[in-house]
């Protein structure tokens, strides 16, 4: 791929350490454990390890709530275990980038536990804090200084009598957003990156990088009576937000040779605002997550469901493409630690499990952009069976149903149908690497019950077979590795006349490629589009007829034109 930036050929494998492989016997996955298996992503044709938060941390949102952001928790290893793992990924000519989580940190870090106890300490404005709402008593209900919900149920400000005042957090009470109005905070932070840099990384994931700039009014929002409203227009993607990148680019990663992968989580961001960030003259950022693609299935909040059709999927997925095809980048994933797995949420996990599973990895992987792979997601996993809240561990999800059932009276039963349509565990039980009683994830009880089905389904079962989603994926990118016009082409839609055939092209000189996929339950005819000198590069059917004008449920076809 010619004199493009390493990271738009290469493949991106997110690991989510706790539940990925456990060396010592503790239920937890750890560092030792990815090192077993680095082989395991060299077969695949991985690139790039971006590897969830491993620092110590106060685990109430399983590490993204920080209290040094410059060590390693035990439950994971150390220091030199990061240093053995870097070594080890770059001797097999991988890369390796880490979660920087720096919208906020834990309630547990020095720093927030040295401001809350005064107003007047060096980082007692590090945080924000503000007063009771006027006439109200501190710590009362309603006395919030605005009425902002939290992302994990309750209220956005939790009071602290030693100060006298509430602090703000977007997430759990455990989780206080830092003030990067104030240089100090900013200081500490590029500091902090630098160091990681300096030992050796490749980059980081910034974790819900567009909500580090707030409107410092922190103004109520519409939200129904006594209840409160999503305070999202005030504190993602806010004016400010360009400035703070400049700055870390200029501070970080501009003084330094080589290429950087700098991904940028966005919550609400758009096509063209990703446009903006990711431009190729002066991008803040390499590419952005967005999550116009992984919301269709909810309504309002994520917890009430609504029906995706294909061309729900296929406008967005195409808006997304156009918007960035001839400038931009664009990051692609189905799955990550925070979605439930896409074979179960938009293809079918039991009749066509195989059949789904591969259509929607070939969609993914064909489009322009970088595509990520969460692990489990080369083989298919699926989401858990999940049958009490005694199964879950998600702060999100026990938040949820604390305040639907205990707090609202809902049904339990209706409360775990959502939880089994969108919890986030749903991505976060143990990888299956054996049939095995422990899933070959852990000899010891994981800290969250293995899925039953890695009886059968495993790295094990499907490493060998030809025809199995984990050799479809290896299929998948090394076709990537091998064509430029994967990599560089542009994109453009084909017209099929038909809702449940997601199809189009991608063009680089004289290279085209074109990719049908039927994203439904239900055989259908169409026309191919091309005229004839087709050739067949890839099908997730073992045997397919070329020249077929019918594509059989969840088909789908790529082709050199
Ligand atoms: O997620 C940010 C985010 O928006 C998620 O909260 C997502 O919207 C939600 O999980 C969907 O229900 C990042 C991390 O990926 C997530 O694991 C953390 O919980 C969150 O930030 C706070 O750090």
């Amino acid at each position: 791929t010619d004199g493009a930036e390493w990271w738009r050929s290469a493949v991106v494998y997110q690991i989510y350490p706790r539940s990925f492989a456990d060396s010592d016997g503790d239920g937890v996955g750890d560092l030792r454990g990815v090192i077993a298996h680095l082989d395991h992503l060299v077969d695949l044709g991985i690139g790039v390890i971006w590897l969830g938060p491993v620092y110590p941390s106060s685990q109430a949102d399983n590490g993204y709530d920080i209290t040094d952001y410059q060590d390693i928790d035990p439950v994971f290893g150390s220091l030199e275990d990061l240093d053995a793992l870097l070594a080890a990924i770059h001797a097999r000519g991988m890369r390796l980038i880490l979660d920087l989580v720096v919208n906020h940190s834990s309630h547990r870090h020095p720093w927030f536990v040295e401001s809350r106890r005064s107003t007047v300490n060096p980082y007692a404005d590090w945080y924000f804090w503000r007063d009771p709402r006027p006439g109200t008593v501190g710590g009362q209900p309603g006395a919030e200084p605005n009425n902002w919900g939290a992302a994990f149920s309750g209220p956005a400000w939790t009071w602290v009598p030693e100060r006298a005042q509430y602090y703000l957090h977007l997430f759990s009470p455990s989780q206080p957003d830092l003030n990067w109005e104030n240089a100090e905070v900013r200081d500490a932070v590029f500091s902090m990156m630098n160091w990681w840099l300096d030992r050796g990384i490749d980059g980081f994931r910034m974790d819900v990088i567009n909500f580090i700039a707030k409107d410092r009014d922190l103004p109520d929002v519409p939200a129904p009576a006594g209840g409160y409203g999503d305070g999202m227009p005030h504190f993602a993607n806010r004016p400010e937000l360009k400035g703070y990148l400049r700055e870390m680019n200029e501070r970080v990663f501009d003084p330094r040779p080589g290429r950087y992968l700098r991904v940028g989580e966005m919550p609400h961001v758009s096509p063209e605002q990703a446009r903006e960030f990711t431009d190729t003259e002066n991008a803040l950022l390499a590419m952005v997550f967005q999550f116009d693609h992984v919301s269709l299935d909810q309504q309002g909040d994520k917890w009430t469901p609504r029906t995706a059709s294909v061309n729900d999927l296929r406008d967005t997925l195409v808006r997304w493409q156009l918007a960035l095809s001839d400038g931009g980048w664009n990051s692609l994933y189905w799955n990550n630690h925070d979605q439930p797995r896409v074979v179960s949420r938009y293809g079918n996990d039991t009749t066509f499990w195989r059949e789904s599973a591969t259509a929607l990895a070939t969609v993914l992987h064909l489009h322009r952009g970088t595509p990520y792979v969460y692990q489990g997601e080369e083989i298919g996993m699926t989401n858990m069976p999940f049958d009490s809240i005694a199964d879950l561990r998600d702060v999100e999800s026990l938040a949820y149903y604390a305040a639907a059932v205990d707090g609202s009276g809902a049904d339990p039963a209706a409360a775990m149908a959502a939880l089994r349509r969108q919890s986030r565990d749903n991505a976060r039980t143990p990888m299956q690497w054996t049939g095995a009683a422990g899933a070959g994830f852990s000899d010891g009880t994981p800290w969250i019950a293995a899925n039953p089905n890695h009886s059968w389904l495993n790295v094990a079962a499907q490493r060998d077979d030809p025809g199995s989603i984990y050799q479809h994926y290896k299929a998948l990118i090394a076709l990537r590795h091998s064509r430029s016009v994967l990599v560089m082409g542009g994109f453009r839609v084909i017209e099929t006349g038909r809702d449940q055939i997601y199809a189009f092209a991608r063009t680089w000189g004289d290279e085209t490629v074109e990719v049908y996929a039927n994203l439904s339950n239900s055989p259908i005819s169409f026309d191919l589009a091309s005229a004839g000198g087709r050739v067949l590069l890839l099908t997730n059917y073992h045997e397919s007829d070329p020249e077929s004008e019918a594509l059989r449920p969840w088909e789908a076809r790529v082709y050199e034109c």
